[in-house]
């Protein structure tokens, strides 16, 4: 196969001149060419099966140990100016990171396949989706897009119709970190991404595509491309809302997204839409809208059990690529948490010996494709997507943050998004659980300057005056011997019901100079072993530590000089005064 489309035909050949595959294969996206892709790497190595009769059609990957997250100090966003990357990102120079990235791209691909991969990010049929390329040099990452993207011939034919889409080439090179190098090229819509085979930083539909290069894209068209999960939740009456919810990494989006309802709260039911990614749009109404552009999940694995996510538990026994993940000595799949079962080998596979660390590594993945999710909604492929109610930010704070809280209006919910702040977890490389601000969850994924990004944000407020609530969470909340407050989990539905009863003005909040928190006795704590003073804990601020949240949040944004929106400034001026004046 090859192509109509002279500029995709033109681009193939040259990176094939550049880098010397013995053999070029466009990808159809079939169910053949998956499994046959899968024989190949179990024949090279590259996959082992798993049990089949306990996980029929699900295999390992163990990757290098070097290569096991993303890899921020190393990803790269190359706009002519320096400005427009912003200090939330690594900046270099068009040119010379085009120099660096091509003389490792020099013969990369020598005694290798190189496969064309074309893929859609959203619903082949939705005016939202938008489509792109990845030629790369590893069959493991042709199969994880199979499972997580629109992939093969049918965004193809969009793409030849269309005319247009990102280019990104990705060779796994020899894997060494200081010839490892993400580069984005938001001008030019191009990703070169070398040295890494680890999902993010090679799937390139995913975190480099629908985030980097999207935002930006999202920023001139006039939408807003977001590290969410959506989430349909429908009430026993069968009426359903859709929550988009931005968690920093490894902050439980895919369990919220998956949620099973507790016991306690029955006749509620959970849709899941995404898991990581989302896309909003403005329709026609005013309605902001959500597609999920992707068709699969990444998700962490260790912690996945029958309490904390029964569904993924079940979507993970069949059709599952799993990545650095221990084995049992019967070859099944297992982590840490798991509940089941004892590790045999680790993720290095080693036999396995406590005092070498985790069984699992704690960055662990599976790839699935969504269809496998008991909870997958049907709405998930709609053209138009889905509307949304609530946008919810939350992070990853042992202290400070509330349970829940509604930000006062559009333009406070911006800078309660702009503020979030999370500790540091495994799925990048780096020291973990260590809080650092993430506005938006995107700290890693904003492919342009945050101070820009922010006003885009405020921009929404003249153009509709339908646009959702925005409220923040935090499930991670500590007491002082470091036990969780929250239950978390299933029990979270509790408090998504209270965001949708604030949507619909069916239930009262407590104003603070933070926004609105719960009054007591409105959270369902029916049957939870949660105390109505911990509630009161989980419900209630410290004016103190908030008065030094926001004099730092003020300090973070100050770092943005020129391109800090006045309104976000004066936001953060009179929350700030709120405080004084509460205290
Ligand atoms: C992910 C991440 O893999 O955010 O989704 O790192
Ligand atoms: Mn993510």
């Amino acid at each position: 196969m090859t192509t109509t489309l002279e500029a995709l035909q033109q681009w193939v050949d040259a990176v094939a001149a550049h880098t010397e595959p013995s053999d070029i294969r466009w990808c159809t996206g079939s169910d053949a060419e998956y499994q046959e892709l899968v024989t190949q790497m179990l024949e090279d190595g590259t996959l082992s099966a798993l049990n089949q009769d306990e996980y029929p059609n699900c295999y390992l990957h163990l990757s290098n140990a070097n290569d096991v997250a993303r890899v921020e100090h190393l990803t790269y966003v190359c706009t002519c100016e320096a400005e427009d990357a912003g200090p939330n990102n690594h900046w270099m120079a068009p040119e010379e990171a085009h120099r660096k990235v091509d003389a490792l791209f020099d013969g990369a691909m020598r005694g290798r396949t190189m496969y064309v991969i074309p893929y859609c990010m959203g619903p082949i049929d939705s005016p939202y989706s938008r489509c792109g390329v990845e030629i790369t040099d590893s069959a493991y990452v042709v199969a994880n897009m199979k499972l997580m993207t629109r992939m093969g011939t049918a965004a193809l034919k969009r793409i030849e119709r269309e005319r247009r889409f990102v280019k990104g080439l990705h060779s796994t090179g020899d894997l060494d970190p200081e010839r490892r190098l993400i580069m984005h090229f938001p001008e030019e819509l191009t990703i070169k991404s070398i040295g890494s085979g680890y999902g993010g930083n090679a799937l390139l539909g995913k975190k480099c595509h629908a985030l980097r290069i999207a935002s930006y894209q999202a920023r001139q068209e006039g939408w807003l491309a977001e590290h969410m999960l959506i989430v349909g939740v429908e009430s026993p009456d069968g009426e359903t809302h859709f929550i988009a919810c931005a968690f920093p990494s490894a902050c439980g989006k895919t369990n919220l997204a998956m949620l099973v309802p507790p016991a306690s709260q029955p006749g509620w039911k959970i849709w899941t839409l995404g898991d990581d990614i989302a896309w909003l749009h403005l329709d026609d109404q005013g309605q902001l809208r959500a597609i999920n552009p992707e068709s699969g999940y990444f998700g962490v694995v260790p912690g996945t059990n029958t309490k904390t996510n029964k569904n993924a538990f079940e979507m993970i026994r069949h059709d599952t690529i799993f990545t650095n993940v221990a084995r049992t000595a019967d070859n099944e799949p297992w982590w840490e948490d798991k509940k089941v079962g004892e590790p045999a080998t680790d993720w290095q596979g080693r036999e396995y010996r406590a005092g070498n660390g985790p069984a699992a590594h704690p960055n662990s993945r599976f790839t699935v494709a969504a269809s496998n999710n008991p909870c997958y909604s049907e709405l998930a492929e709609a053209a138009e997507g889905v509307p949304i109610s609530a946008i919810v930010f939350g992070g990853r704070r042992k202290e400070l943050a509330p349970l829940v809280y509604e930000s006062k209006d559009w333009r406070h919910g911006v800078l309660v998004g702009a503020g979030v702040a999370s500790e540091t977890t495994a799925a990048n490389i780096g020291e973990v659980g260590v809080v650092r601000r993430d506005s938006m969850a995107m700290k890693p994924f904003c492919g342009y300057n945050f101070g820009d990004y922010w006003a885009h944000w405020l921009s929404f407020d003249e153009r509709s005056d339908k646009l959702p609530r925005i409220f923040h969470v935090n499930w991670f909340r500590q007491d002082s011997d470091g036990k969780f407050l929250w239950p978390g989990f299933g029990e979270n539905l509790r408090v998504l019901r209270w965001i949708i009863d604030r949507c619909e003005d069916r239930v009262g909040g407590k104003e603070t100079p933070i926004g609105y928190l719960p009054n007591a006795g409105d959270i369902d704590t029916r049957d939870l072993d949660v105390s109505p003073e911990t509630m009161e804990i989980l419900t209630s601020i410290d004016v103190g530590q908030w008065r030094s949240e926001l004099a730092s949040v003020g300090g973070y944004l100050e770092a943005y000089g020129d391109r800090l929106p006045a309104e976000l400034r004066e936001e953060q001026q009179r929350i700030a005064a709120a405080l004084v004046e509460a205290s």
